[in-house]
């Protein structure tokens, strides 16, 4: 029926106002300064540690090279604990990095790591845990820096779908060593492609921005191994803008979110989250979860029939990483050690959510899922 309609995606880049974005520009061009460490790169650093309520932030290329210098730079080495239920990235960071990962399963009310199944997973040859705040969901993060405490483990989180999400009033990127986010076009807040490491002083700070230039600290002098990932101007002048508006955009999210509950609440077989108390949301994904026994249908053709429908929900995130071709090898990869995540991958679809979903579109979504 809505064949000729146009399809929704599962979502939609938050997209400066254009005549903003060309004065922007034009100051560029103007100052003949387009990248390395420039204005509007310095201006939207400190424009985020404001927003994020964080001390420090250094700008990067995207959500993956954050995470590649966070190892490089803690000197990460051996195995370290993460999950599978995330998006590849997380999982290939520790493979450019000669590392092993070791995979834990995960708790079914976040989606994230599940604390209490990390101490089996730990060997002599572990340093390091890599979470995922997965959709946005808060870690259990006093219970992960317990362990780590107590093991001496390094903590690093790929935060790349939190930005700006609190626990009673204070960002989750303080929590760990380190967070990463990502800033992609299908984030909440975008700088086209980009992405952020969070530090909590001022000498990690200073080492990775020498670490994102190729391990400058200074003319002549090379630190470390560094790589190239600093954002240019144009992109910072870009995520500028955005920022201005991103709480509109997840409150707009909210209103989504809020509408999904409402009519899907007493609908049989579907499951989906509730916000946790205490947690300021960023409404980044929506899953649902398809049970498909009492609702009658698998995912895959739940799936299928909102495709046909040209609503486009993703299986995010399925497969799970530990069963890529690259990663299925690994003691820790199987199903019998992975069994939550395993079904939450076989269940999953993430509705579609972003700011500029309207009410229509909204109730196209519903019908689908609706019979
Ligand atoms: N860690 C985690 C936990 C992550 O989720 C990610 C990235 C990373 C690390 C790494 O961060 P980055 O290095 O990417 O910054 C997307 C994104 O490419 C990826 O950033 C994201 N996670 C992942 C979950 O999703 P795809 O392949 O699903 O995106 P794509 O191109 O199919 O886009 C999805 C939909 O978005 C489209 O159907 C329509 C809409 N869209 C997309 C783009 C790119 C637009 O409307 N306009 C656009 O320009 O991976």
């Amino acid at each position: 029926m809505y064949m000729n309609e146009t399809p929704i995606t599962v979502t939609s880049p938050l997209l400066p106002d254009l005549a903003d974005f060309n004065d922007m520009l034009k100051q560029i061009w103007d100052s003949r300064w387009i990248t390395n460490n420039g204005s509007f790169h310095k201006q939207l650093e400190s424009a985020l540690c404001e927003y994020l309520k964080v001390p420090y932030v250094s700008l990067f290329t995207n959500g993956t090279l954050p995470l590649i210098t966070a190892l490089q730079a803690l000197r990460i080495t051996g195995e370290v604990i993460t999950t599978p239920y995330s998006f590849v990235a997380t999982t290939h960071a520790l493979w450019w990095n000669g590392i092993r990962p070791v995979f834990v399963d995960i708790d079914w009310n976040t989606g994230c790591i599940d604390p209490n199944k990390i101490e089996a997973a730990i060997t002599s040859k572990t340093t390091a845990i890599m979470p995922v705040h997965v959709y946005g969901k808060p870690c259990d993060t006093e219970a992960i820096q317990t362990i780590a405490d107590k093991y001496g483990l390094k903590v690093i989180y790929d935060a790349a779908h939190a930005f700006g999400v609190e626990v009673d009033g204070k960002s989750v990127l303080h929590a760990g060593d380190m967070s990463t986010l990502s800033f992609h076009a299908t984030k909440v807040f975008n700088t086209i492609e980009g992405g952020a490491m969070v530090m909590h002083d001022e000498q990690t700070k200073k080492r990775i921005d020498y670490l994102k230039n190729f391990g400058f600290a200074g003319e002549t002098e090379v630190i470390a191994p560094g790589i190239n990932s600093k954002m240019d101007e144009v992109r910072s002048a870009y995520g500028l803008l955005n920022l201005k508006q991103v709480d509109t955009a997840i409150e707009a999210r909210h209103q989504v979110a809020i509408k999904y509950r409402e009519a899907l609440r007493n609908v049989e077989g579907i499951e989906f989250w509730d916000d946790l108390p205490g947690v300021k949301h960023n409404y980044s994904y929506f899953p649902i979860f398809v049970h498909q026994k009492t609702y009658g249908m698998s995912r895959d053709e739940l799936y299928y029939k909102m495709k046909e429908q040209g609503v486009m929900g993703r299986r995010y995130f399925y497969p799970l990483i530990s069963d890529f071709t690259t990663y299925r090898g690994l003691p820790s990869a199987t199903k019998d050690n992975l069994p939550v995540a395993t079904e939450m991958a076989r269940e999953v679809i993430c509705l579609p959510m972003h700011h500029a979903l309207t009410e229509e579109d909204v109730q196209r979504v519903l019908e689908c899922i609706i019979r």
